[in-house]
């Protein structure tokens, strides 16, 4: 095919004859002048087309436009404040490469429902686009902060051998021989054992948890990045969390003005977001909510709304520490100022997004977590790998998991997580 130019490239070539593909929005057009608006992922451009200026072959083209068909349009850039991207393109020439009749998602209202059976479809306009480009911004964010601080990356397995978090959302598989396979829940137990090759490891990747939840803020299969570190306890480990969550924000302010103005989204809450982010135990968050009005018991695990209330209370996202024992994981370290709880924190995010991060000091003696598996009544044998980590050098160490999609949605301001990612998975979705 013949040369042609992305639409971001366009504005440094004002003045320059290009070619430019891409797919209809829309078209209006009065007698003999017709404007095209077209899309080619990096922009939108708007193309005049002149039936004076045109072939005949071009004008009948341009009749024949719809909604998503594909074209070449060729001309020269004119500079134009008020056009997207500042420049207009003044068409000598348009050909149709692919047709489009009846596409389904108009520029009318649809429900949401419609909306994701055609999510193949639907990632073409303008909000999804901005969204995923927001969502790409915060995955190189993740990458570049790991890399500029020296930790090493170490991709952790999907089929795993072990639960990793709970044993109530597990997805099996059948493993050959060796019995049933699990989705990985998390990669932590695996960059454990890593720190202690590498001192400052994170994966990063899918992970799967057979949530039966139906809330705004669960999906079955999510990204989650989780760094570990050797020598950090809890205290440091929310440290690392509040400049990692402040890097991901300012980088998205910084480098996505265009999608967030796109999405709508008011960035005042999130140029509040900046270390140190205030930090509330457990405890002392069940008597903020109770003093709220709510019905919260010591001992429960915080729900969504109760999270919701609580972040509420603060301008930036809040660290919550030190929880029951009972509801958390069984790797925690137990809490030597008060066993009945563990060393981990939640990170909350304001405006309702709730947690976006857990994370916890792991528990380094081996005879304790030899005890916590076995009261969870985990299978002995699949751990004996991880006991290892306690026997040959123990160390104190800590790590969190974001969650990208819960992130990516708090950042777009979009109600429910399904939109942050392209193609979702939940308890009704496995298609497209
Ligand atoms: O279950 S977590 O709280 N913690 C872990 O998996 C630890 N193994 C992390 C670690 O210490 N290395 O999940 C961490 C985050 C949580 O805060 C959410 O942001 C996200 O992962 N998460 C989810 N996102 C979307 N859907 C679901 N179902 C989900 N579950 C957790």
């Amino acid at each position: 095919m013949p040369d042609s130019h992305r639409i971001e490239a366009l504005p440094k070539l004002v003045g320059q004859t290009v070619a430019v593909r891409g797919w209809v929005m829309t078209t209006r057009s009065s007698g003999k002048i017709a404007f095209v608006v077209l899309r080619d992922g990096t922009g939108y451009l708007q193309a005049v087309v002149s039936k004076k200026d045109v072939p005949d072959a071009a004008w009948e083209a341009f009749g024949r436009l719809t909604q998503e068909t594909s074209i070449e349009v060729r001309g020269a850039l004119r500079a134009d404040a008020r056009a997207p991207g500042g420049v207009e393109l003044q068409a000598s020439d348009l050909g149709i490469l692919g047709a489009s009749a009846d596409f389904p998602i108009t520029p009318k209202e649809h429900g949401t429902a419609f909306l994701f059976e055609h999510r193949h479809l639907w990632l073409r306009s303008r909000r999804q686009v901005a969204i995923a480009r927001v969502r790409h911004e915060v995955i190189q964010a993740i990458r570049d902060f790991f890399h500029e601080r020296g930790f090493v990356l170490v991709d952790t397995p999907i089929l795993t051998g072990s639960i990793g978090e709970h044993a109530g959302t597990l997805f099996a598989t059948d493993y050959f021989d060796l019995g049933k396979a699990y989705l990985a829940q998390t990669g932590q137990l695996y960059v454990e054992a890593a720190a202690a090759a590498l001192g400052k490891v994170y994966c990063f990747g899918p992970t799967f948890r057979a949530e039966k939840s139906k809330t705004r803020r669960h999906l079955t299969e999510f990204w989650m990045v989780e760094p570990e570190v050797a020598w950090n306890d809890s205290n440091d480990n929310m440290k690392l969390q509040e400049d990692f969550v402040s890097y991901i924000i300012a980088r998205c302010l910084e480098r996505r003005k265009t999608e967030l103005a796109e999405l709508e989204r008011d960035t005042a809450p999130l140029e509040r977001v900046a270390p140190p982010f205030p930090r509330v135990s457990y405890t002392e968050a069940v008597e903020k909510l109770k003093a709220l009005g709510s019905e919260m018991e010591w001992g429960r695990d915080l729900g969504g709304d109760e999270e919701t209330l609580l972040a509420k209370q603060f301008d930036r996202p809040v660290m919550v520490y030190d929880y029951p024992r009972a509801v958390k994981a069984f790797y925690m370290k137990a809490n030597p100022a008060d066993p009945r709880t563990v060393l981990n924190n939640d990170c909350l995010a304001p405006e309702g997004y709730g947690e976006i991060i857990g994370g916890s000091q792991r528990e380094d003696d081996y005879d304790k977590l030899l005890a916590r598996i076995r009261a969870e009544g985990l299978p002995e044998e699949a751990y004996g790998w991880y006991l290892d980590l306690r026997k040959y050098g123990t160390f104190v160490h800590s790590g969190f998991g974001l969650g990208v999609e819960r992130t990516v949605a708090w950042i777009c301001g979009i109600p429910h997580i399904r939109e942050a990612i392209a193609f979702p998975r939940t308890l009704y979705k496995l298609w497209p």
